[in-house]
């Protein structure tokens, strides 16, 4: 069955928003002659099977990761790796090393793309034998820079200068996150980020991120290819319960809801989940508000939010606790804002049907994310305190902006314009990034 040219060897990490866009990708580059060979483990590749059954040119190849009671199978795959674990992940992947080196060496790929969490041997071992390695990141590249100049001194670069300007209680949010070893992991995580690819595919265009495209280029002296958004392809798993909530959009005017999620990975705490609360029903804006909580904790919704709430709000305000199609509703014409975490594909989910975010983000890659949609033009941030906590008062006022006031026209005009430019150049972005991996793959026959 597998009888394209090209043989590429994919390594994502294993959390849900890693795996989606490496998928996608891989969808992309079947049709173009190359054989897929998409590995992970066992687990995380079971969801996906019925996934890639009109893909003939993707095999998924399992590679094994001993598991213990501390770190149950589950959370190979689950929305959400929680970060106290990745140190003992990473180590099973140490303890792995000859999986990685077998597949390469019997499937002898001419190119290996990987993602930056992988242990950076596995770009290495395929250098060492003449198989070139891409980093595909699954991020923007405002972010890639951001992430590249914390980790790593570079001589002449001045981050804060040249990209997107973070609080310092927000860096240190950032770089608290539990480990055992600092140095050495950052080390490994630049060496994987930049010493041992090729050249960057990165997983945005031109449009939301053309100016840290080329500073990027510049910075690693590298090419970086930008891939487009790689949208999944919508689920159609809750089709009965999905008309629920279409019947109420269809109810409401256009532009006049927000849509309120905040990812698979982002939890919002006690205090947090209130002031929201408060601050939607503040704004009188409808909304419809996505809510989750992490894996486990026996907690539920009416639970959780302000008493009396529910009904105080009654047909201004859906509640969904489950998984939605949240580009379909992005798409819905009611819809007028994002209230959004600014997880990476959310911000590019919403500039692609031209809807304005209200940025509220809180880790990770996220608070970048914020700042650039904000200068790029189709967004707000809910500003936050010393503590980087968020207040009612703040949100309704910025709801209020996007969604009701004046000013809003100009954030949903550039919204609109850059859902044109991208629906107008999206496989020509594609193209063209496929383009550059076929030279390398030529340039190693
Ligand atoms: Br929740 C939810 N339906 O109910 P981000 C999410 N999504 O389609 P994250 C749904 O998951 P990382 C739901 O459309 C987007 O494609 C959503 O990715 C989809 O945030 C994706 O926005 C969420 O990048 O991932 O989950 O925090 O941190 O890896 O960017």
């Amino acid at each position: 069955t597998n009888s394209n040219s090209f043989r590429v060897v994919m390594f994502p990490w294993l959390a849900y928003g890693h795996v989606s866009p490496f998928l996608e990708l891989a969808k992309k580059l079947s049709t173009k002659n190359f054989s897929v060979y998409f590995c992970s483990t066992p687990i995380t590749l079971k969801p996906i099977k019925n996934k890639i059954s009109n893909y003939k040119s993707i095999e998924l190849v399992e590679y094994p990761l001993e598991s213990t009671p501390e770190f149950p199978p589950h959370l190979h795959t689950s929305n959400g790796l929680p970060p106290h674990l990745m140190p003992t992940l990473k180590k099973y992947f140490e303890n792995a090393s000859h999986n990685f080196s077998q597949i390469i060496k019997t499937l002898s790929p001419h190119l290996v793309i990987y993602d930056y969490l992988m242990p950076s041997w596995v770009p290495k071992f395929a250098s060492s034998h003449q198989i070139p390695a891409v980093h595909f990141h699954i991020f923007g590249v405002a972010n890639l820079a951001y992430f590249t100049c914390l980790v790593r001194d570079i001589p002449g670069f001045s981050f804060q200068s040249k990209t997107v300007c973070l609080k310092p209680s927000e860096i240190m949010k950032l770089v608290q996150a539990p480990r055992d070893n600092v140095e050495a992991e950052e080390n490994e995580l630049s060496d994987c980020i930049i010493g041992s690819t090729e050249m960057f595919l990165i997983k945005s265009n031109r449009e939301i991120e053309g100016k840290y495209l080329d500073f990027a280029a510049d910075l690693f002296k590298k090419k970086i290819v930008p891939v487009g958004p790689l949208f999944q392809e919508i689920s159609v798993n809750n089709q009965e319960n999905d008309e629920e909530i279409f019947r109420w959009l269809n109810k409401k005017e256009e532009f006049s809801t927000v849509y309120v999620s905040f990812g698979t990975e982002s939890y919002l705490s006690k205090k947090g989940m209130e002031e929201l609360a408060n601050g939607l029903e503040l704004s009188k804006v409808n909304f419809i508000w996505v809510i989750k909580f992490p894996e486990g904790e026996k907690i539920n919704a009416a639970e959780a939010l302000p008493e009396g709430f529910l009904e105080r709000v009654g047909e201004k305000g859906m509640i969904v606790e489950r998984w939605v199609p949240q580009a379909k509703i992005l798409g819905h014409k009611s819809i007028g804002g994002f209230v959004s975490h600014c997880g990476w594909s959310s911000v590019m989910e919403s500039a692609s049907v031209g809807v304005p975010i209200i940025a509220l983000p809180m880790h990770h890659d996220q608070p970048v994310n914020a700042r650039l949609v904000v200068e790029v033009g189709f967004g707000l941030e809910v500003e936050k305190d010393e503590n980087v906590e968020f207040w009612r008062e703040e949100v309704a006022r910025v709801v209020k902006e996007v969604v009701i006031e004046k000013s809003g026209v100009e954030l949903r005009k550039k919204a609109k314009e850059l859902s044109e430019q991208m629906k107008a150049k999206g496989e020509e972005e594609v193209d063209l990034a496929i383009k550059e991996l076929k030279t390398l793959c030529e340039n190693n026959l």
